[in-house]
């Protein structure tokens, strides 16, 4: 029960954010006579420490924005207008319901879902939705847009999606901040990084950008994109060399050393500092600093994000990384080892929630999410089966966010493709739907939340009555499912019986009713003595299953398929990480996040811009193959040489000529986990 606070009809509710980050929070939201007045950080979960990012603190203005979506509506005007009538809830289910039958009756793998973590709850995210999919024989969606790359290589290391537990990042004497702003992306680990950084911790950031957390570290090591892989093997090559290793641990704990001591050698620093675009000697110094901990009684870590996995060898990076705290024994310690994603800890009971079952073993395409631009476009063919027919899009806005915009567009434009857009605000994608289905926030419904970057499960109560006529997405599907036909019982299941089936018994659910957050018992240090939850039990240099799949077994540096420098007519590498003040594409329209981020901006280094006679604040046209892109030029020593970066992602109809950075980002996809590989693009820059 909401616990009351001093005035009679204001109380405090607690919830989880829902947004992708890795940080999870606990909020407390303060209603008032049945409106939220505020959202601030629990000060009771350790993890949220009382605070929020901007983004989330600014909640209210998100949830009772006068764009939000109140209505039902249906298309009037030409796909991509943005025209729209109301209509009531029946008519619009009954009209959706009737066209997806007709298409499932020919053949139900045209009808695709398209969804990502535009809420990251298990329930509003994949649960009456995949038993929905499920039960109609739909194709499935491979969900690859983010984490597929990295969350592979992880597997075929470590064993899964494990690594240390972030608290202890407090307790490190050296922090390798890999290919991540944590100050934008991942908040409240930079609270345990300054925490150590104050105890006297050296913070070291890799990234070719001198990001707002690179401003905060003692050293910063400005590599080219894509090259992360190099520079991990030339680290190797130096702890072999100078014996800074635990030849214990080595032995004891990992599979395949020795053909993998074999690979390092052949990568001395001058090799991967001309790889890097670096100096060699930044990378002695960098081996130096890390080896310093072998065989130490205090702990060296590395956070990673999925930063540096956006790019053709992305997975054979995280590879390389994940790999190095075995060289030096880092993982005795609880303060030591790696962090890229925790989710694997968590016992979510994907089989209970979605109802895979419910296919009843019929065929299943599978169609991934990064290639959307190219699938939408295809024929029916024996190869990729029936042509998609219609698209059920809900957590996702795949018009702004997904790579090759110009196909993507192409693609949702198709007046003979069937577009039902589930969304809170009329964005790019909606503009493209023939019916949109207002969904309500995390304000407004029930949720369960497992974590990727801390260890705590999260329950969120909703606060307030849903806003307009919304509906949380359970409910669309469950009413969807009634008028398919769908009888099964677990049509019926109420989001309060799918926030228990979520967990099941694995966490208590009472603690999650009590407190809004529950912690995963686990070890400290979870590899001091091996026990990687690998098929060989020990931390794989060598993997088995990859071999068995054809590909090498042992990692390796993996270069772009667009590559610094390969390029004449295209010789700038363009990177798009997150915006501070955005969530991938939520929160562009929220006014005063907006006005902090200003306009699409390109950062080129000063002395790429003198070479193109080009002045800070130009009006410029980004351009390659595939696109171009017009923004405004913001010179600075944030992009280094080479590179520049366009952060993102804005909605296409902020930008000045209705396009983001992803009209330049290509489809081609990584080593592992068939992901895409935004920050691997070539691109070159004029005035426009
Ligand atoms: N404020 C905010 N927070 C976010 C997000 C957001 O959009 N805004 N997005 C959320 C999401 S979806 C995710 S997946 C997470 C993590 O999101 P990530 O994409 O990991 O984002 P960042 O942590 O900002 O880290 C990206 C950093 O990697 C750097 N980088 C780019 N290419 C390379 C490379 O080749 N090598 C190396 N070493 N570095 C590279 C970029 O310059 C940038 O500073 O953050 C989440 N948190
Ligand atoms: N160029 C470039 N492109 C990128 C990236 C990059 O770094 N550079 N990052 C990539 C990454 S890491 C990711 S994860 C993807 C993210 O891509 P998406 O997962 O599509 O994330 P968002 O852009 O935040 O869009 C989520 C949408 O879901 C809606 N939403 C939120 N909650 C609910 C709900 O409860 N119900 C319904 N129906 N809708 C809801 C929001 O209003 C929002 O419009 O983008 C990728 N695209
Ligand atoms: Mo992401």
């Amino acid at each position: 029960m909401p616990h009351s606070t001093t005035a009679p009809h204001s109380f405090q509710v607690r919830g989880a954010c829902p947004h992708d980050c890795p940080d999870t929070c606990s909020l407390l939201t303060t209603v008032e006579n049945g409106v939220a007045i505020k959202v601030q950080g629990n000060p009771a979960h350790p993890h949220t420490g009382g605070s929020l990012c901007t983004k989330v603190s600014r909640y209210t203005e998100r949830t009772y924005h006068p764009d939000r979506l109140l209505q039902p509506m249906k298309r009037t005007g030409p796909k991509g207008s943005g025209q729209f009538a109301p209509v009531s809830w029946d008519e619009a289910l009954d009209d959706i319901a009737a066209r997806l039958n007709v298409i499932a009756a020919r053949d139900p793998q045209a009808i695709l879902p398209y969804s990502y973590a535009g809420t990251m709850g298990l329930v509003q995210g994949e649960s009456i939705a995949g038993r929905f999919f499920n039960k109609l024989g739909a194709s499935q969606l491979e969900r690859t847009i983010c984490a597929a790359a990295g969350g592979v290589g992880l597997v075929h290391t470590l064993g899964g999606k494990v690594g240390m537990r972030v608290e202890f990042f407090a307790e490190s004497k050296l922090i390798l901040i890999w290919g991540s702003n944590s100050i934008t992306s991942n908040l409240h680990f930079w609270r345990y990084a300054s925490q150590a950084k104050r105890d006297g911790a050296k913070l070291i950031c890799i990234d070719p950008r001198k990001s707002e957390t690179a401003d905060k570290c003692h050293e910063h090591i400005a590599l080219l994109p894509g090259t992360d892989g190099a520079l991990a093997l030339a680290i190797m090559q130096q702890l072999i060399v100078h014996d800074w290793l635990d030849h214990n641990y080595l032995a004891r704990y990992t599979l395949g050393w020795e053909q993998m001591r074999e690979r390092a050698l052949q990568w001395p620093p001058e090799r991967a500092a001309a790889v890097c675009g670096i100096d060699a000697s930044q990378i002695e110094s960098l081996a130096r600093d890390y080896g310093a901990f072998a065989n130490s009684n205090q702990a060296a870590a590395i956070r990673m994000n999925y930063g540096l996995q956006r790019v053709h060898g992305g997975g054979n990076a995280v590879r390389l990384i994940a790999l190095l705290p075995a060289l030096i024994g880092a993982w005795r310690h609880r303060a030591g080892g790696v962090l890229l994603s925790n989710s694997g800890a968590f016992p979510v009971q994907r089989a209970a929630l979605e109802r895979p079952d419910l296919r009843a073993g019929r065929a299943s395409r599978t169609i991934n999410m990064a290639t959307i631009g190219n699938d939408l476009l295809r024929p029916t063919s024996p190869e990729f089966g029936p042509a998609v027919e219609a698209l059920i899009v809900y957590n996702s806005n795949p018009v702004a966010i997904a790579p090759d915009s110009a196909k993507v567009v192409a693609g949702f434009a198709r007046e003979d493709l069937f577009t039902v857009v589930l969304e809170h605000f009329q964005t790019d994608t909606a503009d493209y739907a023939d019916y949109v289905l207002p969904a309500t926030t995390q304000l407004e419904h029930w949720d369960v939340h497992s974590a990727y970057g801390h260890t705590d499960a999260l329950l969120n109560r909703p606060a307030i009555a849903p806003v307009g006529q919304a509906w949380p997405n359970t409910q669309i599907f469950r009413e969807l499912s009634r008028r398919m036909g769908f009888a099964e019982p677990c049509f019926s299941d109420s989001d309060e019986d799918l926030c228990r089936q979520a967990y099941g018994d694995k966490v208590d659910f009472n603690t999650l009713l009590d407190q809004g957050f529950a912690t995963l018992p686990g070890p400290e240090a979870p590899f001091a003595q091996g026990g990687f939850p690998t098929p060989s039990g020990q931390c794989e240099f060598f993997s088995q299953r990859l071999a068995d799949l054809g590909l090498d077994g042992l990692p390796d540096h993996v270069p772009n398929h667009e590559s610094a420098g390969s390029s004449q007519t295209y010789p700038l590498a363009m990177i798009s990480p997150p915006a501070r003040n955005f969530l991938n594409s939520s929160f562009v329209n929220v006014g005063s996040l907006r006005q902090s981020e200003g306009e699409p901006l390109l950062e080129m280094h000063p002395a790429d811009a003198a070479a193109r006679q080009l002045q800070d604040g130009a009006l410029v046209r980004v351009f390659n193959p595939r696109g171009e892109h017009r923004c405004r030029l913001s010179l600075n020593d944030r992009a280094r040489p080479g590179v520049v970066v366009g952060l993102g992602v804005w909605w296409r109809k902020f930008g000045l000529d209705g396009h983001n950075v992803n009209q330049l980002t290509s489809q081609a996809l990584t080593d592992l986990g068939n992901a895409p590989t935004f920050y691997d693009c070539l691109v070159d820059v004029q005035a426009a």
